[in-house]
């Protein structure tokens, strides 16, 4: 195994005119705008759908339209989605949709804050003009749930983050859940793990986009939260899942890709956040990302896709270099794969005595 790479660049480059939608550009007062879902409409304008905090301190989802996904943003006057009298899933907020689009409809997932805790309530729209509810994934608490834009075996699938109460002093994982109507969830399968040394997702780690699929994988863009003396900070890395068993991880990358250095990242309502939760595929093989800034603007950043493949099986958390092939350790930490999962490992020191990463047997 030789950890030693080549010294990589960004992965991803800023927009220059960051952020590009901030609480002044809104058409009604309010305190903050971030953690935007977007998609791209019909005619193929970008869409946002923005978590908006009004100065009471609720949240509620508003509109955003532009031609290019950058400038000349359009903002609607009125939520598409706020808390409304009589609805107790989200009576204290809704808050960080992601959107997946279904032929010709369009999903939303966000996070409902209820009485009892904050949920995962989906919904759709055909046009961001009205929407209906499908279902409550789960009680609380849930958070960060995206779905896939296919079926797999028929069943629906989503990733989404359950926290269990804590007393069992697990920090909350990434599940992946099936549903036969999106709205009966159930074979429940743990995908992402915090890891337990000091890394950068330690804390918790929490999906951030819906899964974008490519011809290696589904891509997966993460947050992981790392607490430090000055707070919490809140970066991005990346997974890669198998394309028809999204369960199976085929690599996980050990550094973050993404995290908060522009100043519209470390000065706000919580500095020292980039909060991922939109991304738009390009023809040019580049993905526009769409993050929540120090949880107060909305911000926007630029990758190539196949870079940030390449980065998920290169970079790996298991520390063998495999590309094009399944992690070892199906993106578990070593630490954790040392206690629960020896055989895994032994596999990974066979290849530092000399079985090569490319020509070793398939762990299967
Ligand atoms: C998370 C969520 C996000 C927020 C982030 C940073 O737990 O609540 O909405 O952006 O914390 O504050």
């Amino acid at each position: 195994m030789d950890r030693r790479h080549p010294r990589h660049g960004q992965l991803f480059r800023r927009e220059s005119t960051n952020p590009i939608l901030t609480p002044e550009d809104w058409p009604y007062t309010v305190n903050a705008v971030f953690n935007p879902g977007a998609t791209l409409g019909p005619d193929g304008e970008t869409i946002l759908l923005v978590r908006v905090e009004d100065r009471s301190g609720v949240s509620h989802l508003t509109v955003a339209r532009s031609s290019d996904g950058v400038t000349g943003w359009h903002i609607e006057d009125h939520p598409l989605i706020a808390p409304m009298r009589g609805r107790y899933e989200d009576r204290w907020g809704a808050e960080d949709p992601r959107i997946t689009r279904m032929g010709e409809e369009y999903f939303i997932s966000y996070t409902g804050f209820s009485p009892s805790g904050p949920l995962v309530i989906l919904a759709r729209t055909p046009d961001f003009r009205s929407y209906a509810l499908c279902s409550v994934v789960a009680p609380p608490e849930d958070k960060d749930a995206g779905l896939f834009d296919r079926r797999f075996g028929g069943r629906h699938a989503l990733l989404h983050r359950p926290v269990s109460s804590g007393v069992h002093g697990e920090a909350p994982n990434i599940w992946l859940s099936f549903s036969p109507d999106l709205v009966h969830w159930g074979d429940h399968r743990i995908v992402i793990e915090p890891r337990r040394t000091g890394s950068w997702d330690r804390e918790k780690v929490g999906l951030g986009p819906p899964p974008l699929e490519t011809a290696s994988g589904w891509l997966v863009l993460f947050h992981g939260v790392k607490a430090t003396a000055a707070g919490s900070l809140y970066r991005a890395g990346l997974a890669l899942l198998d394309l028809e068993e999204p369960s199976i991880v085929l690599g996980r990358s050990d550094e973050w890709v993404f995290g908060p250095e522009a100043p519209y990242e470390l000065q706000g309502d919580v500095p020292g956040v980039v909060f991922p939760t939109g991304w738009v595929a390009q023809e040019d093989g580049r993905v526009r990302v769409y993050y929540g800034a120090a949880d107060t603007t909305v911000a926007v950043a630029f990758a190539w896709i196949d870079e940030l493949v390449d980065f998920a099986y290169s970079h790996c958390v298991c520390g063998t270099f495999h590309p094009g092939r399944r992690c070892p350790l199906g993106g578990a930490d070593p630490a954790r794969a040392a206690e629960e999962r020896p055989d895994a490992l032994g596999l990974r020191q066979m290849e530092g005595q000399g079985t090569s990463a490319s020509g070793g047997q398939d762990p299967g």
